[in-house]
């Protein structure tokens, strides 16, 4: 996400990261590349003028902290900025007093309303609501068979209207999901390739009958400034609350993200960040500003984690770690965990210091296959106690496994290695990761993420199962 920008900000502020003494002419240097990094995202241009006035007066006027080099207090400084930038607010929805919360999606054909709508019913009915999907895009039949597909897909009633008329659809779809006892309702619109009157009344319209309590604007990041126009022209016609920033898996530059909250005063809500349903994300402005600094984002990784592994696998690793033991039955688990996580390279980047190293880094997924495989070709007793794994025994493993000795003797050396980071991670010291940026404590939670009780962690992954 945002590969060339992360990589161009990494660059101008590695200059100036291990300084202990800042000159001005340091600072210049690096602001000039920031303005430039920024420019070739295509961030608006009167965000980046002000953008980087504010980081350069603050780096000026930076004081030396105990625990900050000065270098790594300008990379704070920018870090605070692109948070700021982005909304420090929250990104929750809002919800109705009286049930049912209705949120409106709106926004250009092929923003990906129709794909967000789904998505943020299957988001919502994860957090143990019961959503309901309204069909109010009535000008293409495609396009209600669609979202109908998509509902059946995540098993959320789609209600629709034999109707060409998007007002009474509300209406009707609403009363059901009432009767029904939804708790929220998403209502999905229509939109066109250009922002027209026609488009204007009829969002109006449904707008009306529909009293949303979220109206969310769907953006796709793919197309930048253009992206930020619409959304400036919809603020004026028809005001919404937030933004839906959708297809930032592409190789969307980041103009979008970082420009649309300053030029409209409305902050991102959720992203979209991949084809697959469950890809929709609460935006956490810090910890995009992680993932864009190249810092990583840790606390999105342990909330993939959290929803991907059952709790019980999850304490059973956790214990076995924490005695420092590390055999390949869970080497096995801890790569099964890591594939249900989803792609790995998308995953490998979330931790710090990794992101910047993989780049042009091919994952082989066959690789892991064959991991897998040689672990499979050992006997229970060899998986649990990896010492008694002799020549012979490594010879029949390679074999089984139809691999070669030396790609055994590899794995049985990566899990030496494991088992030694184990230790050390054990004693409470974390290993450190070359490239990495150390920014003194850790970022504190975003309004969504962060500490979770036990009992919601449980209700969350149970509703994946
Ligand atoms: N890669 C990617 N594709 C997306 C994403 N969101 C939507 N799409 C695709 O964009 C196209 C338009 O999406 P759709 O939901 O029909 O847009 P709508 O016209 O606004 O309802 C479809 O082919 C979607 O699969 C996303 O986050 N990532
Ligand atoms: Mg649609």
């Amino acid at each position: 996400m945002f590969d060339t920008l992360s990589d161009r900000l990494q660059g101008a502020l590695g200059g100036v990261r291990g300084s202990a003494r800042l000159e001005d002419e340091a600072i210049s240097r690096a602001m000039r590349e920031i303005r430039l990094a920024l420019l070739e995202a295509d961030v608006n241009l009167n965000v980046v003028k002000e953008f980087v006035a504010q980081v350069r007066e603050r780096a000026l006027g930076a004081e030396v902290t105990k625990s900050l080099t000065p270098g790594q207090e300008v990379v704070r400084i920018v870090h605070e900025e692109l948070t700021a930038l982005m909304g420090a607010g929250s990104s929750k929805l809002a919800v109705a007093p009286s049930p049912p919360t209705v949120i409106l999606l709106a926004g250009l054909q092929g923003s990906g309303k129709t794909t967000a709508a789904a998505k943020l019913a299957l988001l919502l009915r994860n957090e143990g609501r019961k959503p309901g999907l309204v069909a109010a895009d009535l000008q293409r039949p495609a396009a209600i068979d669609q979202l109908e597909q998509l509902g059946r897909q995540i098993q959320v009633p789609v209600y629709r209207e034999d109707t060409s008329d998007p007002v009474g659809a509300v209406r009707a779809g609403l009363q059901r999901a009432r009767a029904e006892q939804r708790d929220v309702v998403i209502v999905d619109t229509a939109g066109r390739l250009q922002i027209d009157e026609p488009l204007m009344e009829e969002l109006g319209a449904v707008r009306r009958e529909a009293r949303p309590t979220n109206v969310l604007l769907v953006l796709d990041a793919m197309t930048g400034q253009e992206a930020v126009n619409v959304a400036q022209t919809f603020q004026e016609r028809v005001a919404f609350d937030g933004v839906v920033l959708t297809k930032l898996d592409g190789d969307a530059r980041g103009g979008a993200a970082l420009s649309v909250k300053a030029v409209t005063g409305k902050p991102i809500k959720l992203v979209s960040v991949g084809e697959k349903l469950d890809q929709l994300e609460y935006f956490h402005p810090d910890r995009m500003a992680s993932r864009i600094l190249g810092m990583g984002d840790v606390l999105s990784l342990i909330e993939k984690a959290e929803a991907a592994v059952e709790e019980d696998e999850q304490q059973a690793m956790e214990e076995r770690l924490r005695k420092g033991q590390f055999t390949f039955d869970d080497f096995l688990s801890a790569q099964r965990m890591l594939r249900r996580m989803g792609p790995l390279q998308g995953v490998l980047k979330l931790i710090p210091g990794l992101g910047s190293q993989l780049k042009g880094v091919d994952i082989d997924e066959a690789q892991l296959r064959r991991v897998e495989a040689i672990v499979l070709s050992m006997t229970p007793q060899e998986r649990r106690l990896p010492h008694v794994i002799n020549g012979s025994r490594r010879q029949r493993i390679a074999r089984g496994s139809g691999t070669t000795v030396q790609q055994v003797n590899q794995l049985l050396e990566s899990r030496k290695q494991m088992e030694k980071l184990m230790k050390q991670m054990g004693k409470g010291k974390m290993p450190t990761l070359p490239g990495q940026l150390d920014l003194g404590a850790p970022q504190a939670p975003g309004p969504n993420g962060g500490s979770r009780s036990k009992s919601k962690k449980k209700k969350r992954s149970k509703a994946r199962r």
